[in-house]
């Protein structure tokens, strides 16, 4: 925990609205949905900025987390692929560019990109009807024999879902067989937005929002940390984000088993839904990628990591958003799919240095991680020469 440092004084919010949120953040009250609407409304994104870096601060000073982790997607086949309007990664089983790794081809992805420094593989992939129980062991055990050191960050909601719906085994279940294959924890995705309606528009079939909370609730239960997402900028209202940030924070008040809480920008190129809205080439803005971010930080106050993915919003961004609340940026990734199949034109992976130069050059300090957030090391050899850092 940083040293206390001085809140941000509420008379200095031009807004009006957004300075009685101030007034209620500096006497240390508890934010209330209707606030974070103000929040998500107000204009005044500078001041909105200075009480989420005053939040993200009093937890974590200066310092901003990073890590090496690999991206591996062992299939695109999606039973979803139909309904799904928001996805671009999607592909039905015999359609021009599915497939479904063996697993020789994942050994082979992993090994690809290894560079040494891999902590953690991140995987997660389509609803495909091959790839069930067995399947996933197999692909656990194989990648944990061959790097015992890496942790594995895997499968969203929505696949332990659909896997406990084709082995017929009760989710608690499937976490438990995931787990001895070796599991460790599952990433956010698949949160989308929670509510209903928005749910119907654009992903109709997939796992409701309720039953996406169950999900975690029961991994929770296990002690099997998650993640948690939501994926803005398409159809949903300012209160369809409150409602579901409401929902996040209040299964957080209650199991206390969230790591991070990560906001995706919605990518709208060579999917249906950007289509349909005509959204082709038109990305989030940076104004709302920050207000996100920063009122992810200021709603969320039983999280303790507000990540930013630098994949889907720029390294530029992401190095910006460090100054609105944020704590942790997206690693070094290495091969990403999902957002490039949506157009996103960022890199596919990102170099130690390179991070080093953005933590650094915002006048932040840069500190590897490992999946649980616990620091593994400040002081990087060789240290990059050149970086310029803020005053
Ligand atoms: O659930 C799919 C999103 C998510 C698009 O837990 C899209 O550390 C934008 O959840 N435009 C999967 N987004 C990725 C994810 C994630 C990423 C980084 C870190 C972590 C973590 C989790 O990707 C999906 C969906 O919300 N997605 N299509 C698209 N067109």
């Amino acid at each position: 925990m940083a040293a206390a440092i001085a809140y941000p004084d509420p008379a200095g919010v031009a807004d009006p609205t957004l300075r009685r949120v101030a007034e209620k953040y500096a006497a240390g009250e508890r934010l209330t949905g209707e606030d974070a609407l103000t929040m998500f409304r107000s204009p005044d994104l500078l001041s909105l900025g200075r009480l989420a870096d005053h939040a993200n601060r009093a937890r974590h000073g200066n310092v901003v987390t990073f890590a090496a982790n690999q991206h591996i997607n062992p299939t695109n086949v999606c039973i979803l692929r139909k309904t799904c309007a928001f996805c671009s990664f999607a592909r039905l089983p015999k359609e021009d560019g599915a497939y479904h790794y063996t697993l020789d081809e994942v050994w082979a992805e992993a090994a690809a990109a290894d560079n040494g420094l891999t902590r953690e593989f991140h995987i997660v992939g389509g609803l495909d009807m091959k790839a069930g129980l067995q399947y996933y062991s197999d692909i656990f055990r194989g990648l944990k024999q061959r790097y015992p050191h890496v942790h594995i960050k895997a499968l969203t909601a929505v696949e332990i879902a659909h896997i406990s719906r084709i082995e017929k085994m009760p989710v608690r279940d499937v976490l438990i067989a995931l787990r001895e294959a070796g599991l460790d924890t599952l990433p956010g995705g698949g949160a989308e937005v929670f509510g209903n309606a928005v749910r119907m528009t654009i992903a109709e079939k997939k796992l409701a929002g309720s039953d996406w909370i169950d999900v975690h609730r029961v991994a929770h239960q296990l002690g099997i940390r998650t993640n948690c997402t939501m994926l803005y900028g398409h159809v949903e209202s300012l209160q369809d984000r409150v409602d579901h940030l409401t929902m996040l924070r209040d299964l957080q008040d209650e199991t206390g088993g969230f790591l991070a809480y990560i906001p995706l920008a919605y990518h709208p190129d060579h999917n249906e839904l950007g289509r349909e809205l005509g959204r082709e080439g038109t990305a989030t803005t940076g104004f709302d990628d920050l207000r996100n971010l920063a009122v992810g930080r200021l709603f969320l106050d039983n999280f303790e990591h507000i990540k930013t993915h630098w994949i889907m919003v720029t390294t530029q961004l992401s190095q910006t958003a460090l100054s609105f609340g944020v704590n942790d940026l997206e690693g070094t990734v290495v091969r990403e799919k999902i957002y490039h199949e949506a157009g996103a034109e960022t890199a596919q992976s990102m170099s130690l240095d390179e991070i080093l130069r953005l933590i650094r050059s915002a006048g932040k300090t840069p500190a590897e991680r490992d999946s649980f957030y616990n620091i593994l090391r400040t002081t990087f050899d060789p240290e990059p020469a050149g970086v310029p850092v803020a005053a």
